[in-house]
């Protein structure tokens, strides 16, 4: 079994039922077991979409969430799209660029994988690569998870918030700390 954390975050749509049914389906998941979630946090949106001012995208709901797994890195990777796919996840067509700033009804992301470091194609890359810059991740899960230590980065996530320059507005959400089942 791997312990793997996962960043979730929603931005259209009823985020927190969004968030809510995402934890519910990796409850179903035969080869993953839930372990917990981090608070919620509403989050201004990093990467605007291009022509858009910061005030017209919508702010994110986020939070961090461990389990445990018998799946490989890939694998995972895999069902967490599934996931996001069920959960109403739309991919637009065309360029790259046009997918990365879409607003997103539900976005998975492997943050850790056990202490591995996985570098595999475009889209598997663990530690996730932007993990350290970002508030939205590393608040959530330093109240998960603060003496994780990053394999690559030698630091632990509470050092890497301590040591945090990201302008971005992170704000604890107005939620239940138990605003999951499980
Ligand atoms: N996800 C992105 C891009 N920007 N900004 C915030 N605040 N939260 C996110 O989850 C997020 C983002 C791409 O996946
Ligand atoms: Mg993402
Ligand atoms: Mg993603």
């Amino acid at each position: 079994m791997a312990r793997v954390y996962l960043s979730l975050g929603s931005n259209a749509g009823d985020r927190l039922a969004v968030l809510k049914a995402a934890v519910q389906r990796l409850h179903e998941l035969a080869a993953v077991r839930f372990l917990d979630a981090s608070p919620l946090y509403d989050s201004e949106p990093w990467e605007i979409e291009p022509g858009r001012s910061a005030g017209e995208q919508s702010w994110y709901l986020n939070c961090v969430v461990a389990v445990e797994t018998t799946l490989a890195p890939r694998a995972l990777l895999a069902e967490m799209q599934t996931i996001e796919t069920a959960l109403g996840r739309t991919r637009p067509r065309g360029t790259p660029e046009a997918q990365r700033f879409a607003a997103r009804t539900l976005d998975i992301d492997i943050l850790f994988y056990a202490d591995q470091i996985v570098s595999a194609g475009d889209d598997l890359h663990i530690p996730h690569l932007l993990l350290a810059e970002r508030g939205f991740v590393l608040r959530p899960l330093a109240d998960l998870a603060p003496e994780l230590e990053h394999p690559a980065l030698y630091r632990s996530v509470r050092e890497l918030l301590a040591e945090l320059v990201d302008e971005h507005d992170v704000r604890p959400g107005d939620y239940p700390a138990r605003w999951f089942e499980g």
